[in-house]
Formats: structure tokens, C-alpha cells, sequence
């Protein structure tokens, strides 16, 4: 089938030349004209593990095509954002999704199929459903009546890891929820051209509701870790010693304490669950509280260590929103680095080998951008944000001597002061 992929960042992208080299030809739509470009001259404007050459590959054979205006296909997928409506309440925004909606209405034919992967509220595929039909009367759109639809709509929506996206793409398993059982098969037999995981087919609202609590289900579990890791802190125990032992009971399985949550999709889908639900969602709501608060525990834990030592070059490891990517976006480590920047400028150097530069509210600060070495060599307080196995293989030797916060647990010989207790870090 001739293909369409709405949207063309970090899932849009990968999907896209993933469905290229299974040889179904595919026009990838962005709103960007510098995207279109990029994608059109065999290059990406996004950084993934091994995306850079299957771009290229799919584009010098012609399987992908970039455009800013949708062109006519048998199926079309939508990967656009659905970010906050920015209310202060944590509103979803799904104008993108329903935006790319009606582009499609304009050239929907008999036998198409559409898919949203977006990450979206329960009953987005639905109301997209209903937009479409008022749009396009000329067409039976799945669900509305008894009859057999002239087009299919299902919801599947994407689960892959950041830094891995084009193995999980094709590995992962796929729930595909569609408006009706039949859209559901015909979105199925669209995802087994290139899906190798298993592909289990639902409703719309069920898959919708799916991903939204994978994401939750993580974010809580964080939560229970980084909660544990101020508890730890405010009665002098070792988090990490503590969760370590713990996790050998065979049923428990407590995840790692860090900086806080970031990325896209964690820190902001239990908040599509919350909006829906708002009176039987308390455990999530607070989930996302103890996230967040623990962003400025660090935030306070770190400047209180730097101002009882006053004059001590500090230096901060990492800015990326995990470990061993260059994506500074929505990162914890950003914010406490930039906040410490910001209050004790020249004092504070960032260190992060992914990135070239430091980030725009690092400017005017008196931060400055240092290399590993040099950081060892000249800091006598050591921040630790992000847990890079850069960071994680300095043997303790090259850091003899200096005061370590480690936020990320890297370093299991590290004592906050030199010569205190072997094993009590400050880990919170
Ligand atoms: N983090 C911790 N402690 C942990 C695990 C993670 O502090 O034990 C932090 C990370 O440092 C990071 C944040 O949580 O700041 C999120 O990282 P992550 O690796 O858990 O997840 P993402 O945001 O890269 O990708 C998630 C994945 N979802 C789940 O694992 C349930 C991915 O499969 C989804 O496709 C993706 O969200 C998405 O797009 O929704």
C-alpha cells in the first residue's frame, strides 16, 4: 500500500523508514520546511542510533519522500505531538492530532485506513472519528452505524525506548485497538508488514488507555524509589544499599532513585489519566508530585552542600534526561544544573559529552562547559545528575578526595565528605 506518516519527529521519523524499507512507499508530512528538506536530501534533523543511515537508504531508493502537503494513500498514520494546553491544569492539547485529521479528510477515499499512534486521552480516535464524518458525508465511517464502514480507524500506539527506537519499532509488541473488530484487523495486517513483535488487536479506547498506563505505571514506580531515597536521606541510610537488598526478595523489584523524571512521555501522560479521572487518580496525581518534588529536593540538598563549602569549584555531571543520550529536553539534570548556575555561577562547571554547547538559560551565568578530566581534576564537589557510563567508569581514585553528591547511585564507594562512613552516600 501507498503510505502516509503524519508528523515526522522522534516516532513520525523512525515509523516512517521502517515502513520505507518494507518496501511500501511512504510520503512523510511535516508542518517544517526545514524537516522536508533535511529528509528529502537523505539527512535527518533528529539524533537516533542507526536512524541516520536507514533515512538515507530509504530515500536514496525512493521508498521515502518528504512533503509539507498531504498527498492521497491507502493508509495513513499519525505520529504528531499532543502536548498541554497551557492552562495550568495539565489539560491534553489535541488540535495536532485533529489538525492532521482533517488534512486527511480532504483526500480520504473508499478503502483507507487511518491510524493514530500518538500518545492521546481515552476517546481521541473516537472524536477523530466523529470530526472526519462531519466532514466528509460522503463517506460511512467505522462504528456509527451497522453497516460495513468505507474506511477503517484504529488506534496503535507506539512503546518504544529512546536511544533504541528502531529496535523496539520492529521488536516490541503492538496493541492495536480498533473503532470496530474489522478496523482492528485491517490496521493488523498493515503492522505485520514490518512489526515482528506480536501484534494483539483491541478497541480503540482500550489501547488508547493502554499506553497512557504503561507510562503511569512507571512514573509511580520512580516515585515509590525517589520517595525512598529522601526517606533514606532524612534517616541517614544508603538508598541504594537499602534497594539493593530489598530486590532480592523474589516479588520486589524497586526501580532506581534519580534527579526526578524527565523526557516526553513520562513526566506528562499520567496527567492524560488524571485529567479523565481526576477523583479516582490520587496515587498517580502524587506520583507525579514526588516526581517533581524531588527535582527541588536536589535543587536544595546541592546548594546547601556548595554553600557550606564556600569557594570550592563544583562541578555537575550530565544534563541529558537519562543516561548515554543527547536529549536535553524536559531534563532534571538541566534544571538543577541550570538553577546551581544560575546561583553560583563561575563556581559551577557542567559537564556533559553530549552535548557541544551548554543550553540557552546557562547563558550570562558564569558556567561554563568542561570536559571530564579537567572537572576531576579541578573540583573538589562533584555533582552527579545523570548516570552516562562515562560518569559510571571513573575509578574511585580520580575522584579521591572530593565531595560527592551522587543523585544516581554510580558510584557505590562514594561518601558524601572524605573519610566519612564507607558506604553512606547522599543519595536523595
Ligand atoms: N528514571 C529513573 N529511575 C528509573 C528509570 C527511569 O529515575 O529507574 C528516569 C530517567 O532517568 C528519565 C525518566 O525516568 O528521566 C524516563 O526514562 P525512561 O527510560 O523510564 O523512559 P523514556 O521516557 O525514555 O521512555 C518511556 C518508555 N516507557 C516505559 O518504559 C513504560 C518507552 O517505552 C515509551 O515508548 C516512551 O516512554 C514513550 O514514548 O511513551
Amino acid at each position: 500500500p501507498q503510505v502516509c506518516v503524519i508528523g515526522l519527529g522522534y516516532i513520525g521519523l523512525p515509523t516512517a523508514a521502517i515502513i520505507a524499507r518494507a518496501n511500501c512507499p511512504v510520503t512523510g508530512i511535516d508542518v517544517s520546511e526545514h524537516v522536508v528538506e533535511t529528509i528529502n536530501r537523505g539527512e535527518i534533523h533528529i539524533e537516533e542510533v542507526d536512524l541516520d543511515g536507514l533515512v538515507r537508504g530509504v530515500v536514496q531508493r525512493g521508498m521515502l519522500k518528504a512533503s509539507t502537503q498531504i498527498l492521497p494513500a491507502d493508509v495513513f498514520v499519525i505520529a504528531v505531538p499532543t502536548p498541554f494546553v497551557h492552562d495550568g491544569n495539565h489539560t491534553p492539547d489535541v488540535s495536532y492530532v485533529m489538525a492532521a485529521a482533517t488534512e486527511v479528510a480532504g483526500v480520504l477515499k473508499k478503502g483507507d485506513c487511518i491510524i493514530l499512534e500518538s500518545t492521546s486521552p481515552v476517546g481521541t480516535t473516537e472524536q477523530m472519528r466523529d470530526l472526519i464524518a462531519g466532514l466528509r458525508p460522503d463517506l460511512r465511517l467505522p462504528g456509527l452505524t451497522g453497516e460495513t464502514p468505507d474506511v477503517s480507524i484504529a488506534y496503535c500506539p507506539e512503546r518504544v525506548l529512546p536511544g533504541k527506537i528502531l529496535e523496539e519499532l520492529t521488536h516490541n509488541d503492538r496493541s492495536i485497538g480498533g473503532i470496530t473488530p474489522r478496523c482492528a484487523r485491517k490496521a493488523l495486517a498493515f503492522y505485520k508488514r514490518f512489526v515482528r513483535g506480536t501484534c494483539v488487536t483491541t478497541d480503540a479506547k482500550s489501547a488508547e488507555m493502554t499506553k497512557l498506563v504503561e507510562n503511569a505505571y512507571r512514573d509511580v514506580n520512580i516515585a515509590f524509589a525517589n520517595e525512598l531515597s529522601m526517606i533514606a536521606d532524612h534517616m541517614g541510610l544508603d538508598v541504594w544499599e537499602v534497594i539493593k537488598l530489598a530486590n532480592r526478595h523474589p516479588r520486589v523489584n524497586i526501580l532506581q532513585p534519580g534527579p526526578g523524571v524527565g523526557g516526553h512521555c513520562i513526566a506528562v501522560d499520567p496527567y492524560f489519566i488524571i485529567h479523565g479521572a481526576p477523583e479516582q487518580s490520587p496515587l498517580i496525581r502524587t506520583g507525579r508530585e514526588v516526581n517533581d518534588a524531588k527535582m527541588h529536593h536536589v535543587v536544595a540538598r546541592a546548594e546547601r552542600l556548595i554553600a557550606d563549602n564556600p569557594g570550592i569549584p563544583v562541578a555537575c555531571l550530565g544534563l541529558a534526561f537519562k543516561a548515554n543520550i543527547d536529549d536535553f529536553r524536559e531534563s532534571p539534570a538541566r534544571f538543577v544544573a541550570s538553577r546551581l548556575a544560575r546561583k553560583f555561577g563561575a563556581q559551577i562547571s557542567i559537564v556533559e559529552p553530549y552535548a557541544g554547547e551548554l543550553p540557552v538559560e546557562f547563558k550570562d551565568t558564569g558556567a561554563e562547559l568542561v570536559d571530564l578530566d579537567h572537572a576531576l581534576e579541578t573540583c573538589g564537589i562533584l555533582i552527579v545528575l545523570v548516570d552516562h557510563d562515562v560518569f559510571r567508569v571513573v575509578p574511585s581514585e580520580e575522584r579521591a578526595g572530593a565531595m560527592v553528591y551522587d543523585t544516581r547511585g554510580i558510584w557505590p564507594d562514594a561518601s558524601i565528605e572524605p573519610g566519612s562512613k564507607p558506604g553512606l552516600r547522599l543519595a536523595s
